[in-house]
C-alpha cells in the first residue's frame, strides 16, 4: 500500500472556527480535514490528518514520517516561528515538506515573518485560508510526478 501524506497541524489549530475568525476564518479543523480528504481522494492519494498542541508530539510525528509517509503538509502554528527542534526533525525525516498557513503571515506581526520550517521545506503556501491545504496537496502530487519523470 502506498504511504500517505501526513497533514500535520500544530498548536491552537484545534480552535479554528472559534479563534480570531477575522484572521483565520470560520471553518473548523474538522471542515478542513473533510476538504483535504475529499481533494486528496480525487488526486488518488491517502492522507493522515492530525493536530497537536505539543511540540514534542509534533516532532515525534515528523520523525515518524521518515518511514511512515511519502511527504508532509505542515501547518506548525506558532511553532513555525520558534522551533529549531521542528526544523531538525524535518531535516532528519528526509521527506518533502510543504509549509502551509491559513493567514498571510507576511502581512502580520514581524515575529511571524521568520520560519524555522521554510528553510527545510520544498515550498510555502500562505494567505489562502483552508484552500491552501488543497493547493499543497496539488503541489505535492506535482512534486511526485516530476520526481518520477
Ligand atoms: C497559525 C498560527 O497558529 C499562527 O501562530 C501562525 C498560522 C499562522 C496560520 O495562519 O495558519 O503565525
Amino acid at each position: 500500500m502506498p504511504k500517505p501524506i501526513f497533514v500535520l497541524n500544530g498548536p491552537n489549530l484545534n480552535m479554528l472556527g472559534k479563534r480570531e475568525p477575522a484572521v483565520y476564518g470560520t471553518a473548523t479543523l474538522a471542515d478542513i480535514r473533510q476538504q483535504v480528504e475529499k481533494h486528496a481522494g480525487v488526486r488518488g492519494i491517502a492522507t493522515d490528518f492530525r493536530q497537536t498542541n505539543h511540540e514534542g508530539e509534533l516532532v515525534d510525528w515528523v520523525q515518524g514520517a521518515r518511514d511512515g509517509a511519502a511527504g508532509i503538509i505542515l501547518n506548525a502554528g506558532a511553532l513555525t516561528h520558534t522551533s529549531i527542534a521542528l526544523h531538525d526533525a524535518i531535516k532528519a525525516a528526509e521527506q518533502p515538506v510543504i509549509e502551509v498557513h491559513l493567514s498571510n503571515v507576511f502581512a502580520r506581526e514581524s515575529f511571524r515573518h521568520h520560519s524555522y520550517v521554510a528553510p527545510a521545506a520544498i515550498g510555502v503556501i500562505c494567505g489562502f485560508g483552508p484552500h491552501g491545504y488543497l493547493l499543497a496537496i496539488d503541489a505535492m502530487v506535482e512534486h511526485f510526478t516530476k520526481k518520477a519523470a
